[in-house]
């Protein structure tokens, strides 16, 4: 999504994680996506990409938040609250946890919290969109998807008007086209 806003053309190789190619693990041997190749510079975590597209374009400021507070949100999605997510996806890769105390958890840590944020501000971090809400939406996506019925009943109404405006927005559908799996 940052790619598009900042308006970089990139060449889109899909990759099929149970056959990554060769090519990949050439440039990237830690074998995750997204990988950004340009040139010498190999990017490989999204947020790396994120702020390399923003160094190059970005026309509404989406960079312009107070970077500590966009850290500490950072770390507390892709620590605590991915391993909840994990959790909750797939329940039977965790028999012993009960999935109620896992939906609870993950409400305390991060949807509550977000939810109280976006009700006083329409993005998390103040009244226009920054780079932060784009980091973060696509976990969101993921946990509202899990159990779309489960979600809809929970008492998140600012989270579920901000997901709901990222679902439908023009950019997000902009990048959700198919693309057919790269083979080298
Ligand atoms: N921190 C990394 C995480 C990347 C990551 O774990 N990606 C997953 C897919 S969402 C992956 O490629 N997993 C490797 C695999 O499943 O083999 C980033 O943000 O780029």
């Amino acid at each position: 999504m940052t790619l598009q806003y900042a308006g970089i053309q990139v060449e889109h190789r899909e990759i099929q994680l149970r056959n990554k190619p060769q090519s990949m693990l050439m440039a990237s041997p830690k074998g995750t996506v997204p990988v950004l190749i340009v040139g010498d510079l190999v990017l490989d975590q999204s947020i790396e990409i994120m702020q390399w597209a923003l160094q190059q374009s970005d026309p509404d400021s989406w960079g312009g938040i107070d970077e500590v507070a966009a850290q500490i949100w950072i770390e507390r999605n892709d620590g605590p609250f991915k391993v909840l997510l994990d959790q909750y996806k797939y329940p039977n890769r965790h028999p012993n946890l009960n999935q109620g105390d896992v939906l609870n958890a993950a409400i305390a840590l991060m949807l509550k919290p977000l939810d109280a944020a976006l009700d006083s501000n329409h993005y998390i971090l103040g009244n226009t969109q920054h780079w932060i809400d784009i980091a973060i939406f696509p976990f969101i996506r993921q946990f509202s998807m899990v159990n779309p019925q489960q979600f809809a009943q929970l008492p998140l109404p600012a989270l579920k008007n901000w997901l709901t405006n990222h679902l439908q927005s023009e950019l997000f559908n902009a990048i959700m086209s198919r693309h057919p799996v790269w083979i080298d």
